[in-house]
């Protein structure tokens, strides 16, 4: 795990926490409705590094490894990168948890998924492990 991710899992636990403070401070004081800001769909873009294993240490094999989104929502991945890659939920060291898996992502392509639940879902390219990242859907 580098330091990106472990900074990203902190900054998840830190989220959950504001979160669930705020959810309890808004319904207590105001019936305005939690609204996230972001569109209905967030774009992570598999790069052009994403062949290269360094791009881990820097955390450039995607434009973002880690994002937070809203229940509903869909992310698509973009591949940017000149060769085929794919994405699957689950890990490189624990194998695919069968949430989510796509098929081949040909370099220009992308492929989308709808997160209709909260929780968190990590993800990999099986051919490219470095390629790795997570999701928190709340
Ligand atoms: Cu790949």
């Amino acid at each position: 795990m580098t330091n990106t991710k472990s900074f990203f899992m902190t900054a998840v636990l830190l989220a959950m926490t504001i979160t669930a403070t705020s959810v309890s401070i808004m319904t207590a004081s105001t019936d305005v409705p939690f609204a996230f800001a972001e569109s209905e769909s967030r774009l992570v873009t598999i790069t052009d590094n994403a062949t290269n294993l360094e791009c881990e240490e820097q955390d450039i094999c995607l434009t973002e490894s880690g994002i937070i989104i809203g229940k509903g929502q869909t992310v698509t991945w973009q591949n940017n990168d000149y060769v085929t890659h794919s994405i699957k939920s689950g890990s490189h060291q624990n194998g695919s948890d069968r949430f989510f898996s796509s098929p081949r992502i040909m370099s220009g392509d992308s492929f989308s998924q709808i997160f209709s639940h909260e929780g968190l879902y990590n993800y990999y390219c099986p051919s490219h492990p470095w390629i790795n990242g997570a999701i928190l859907v709340q």
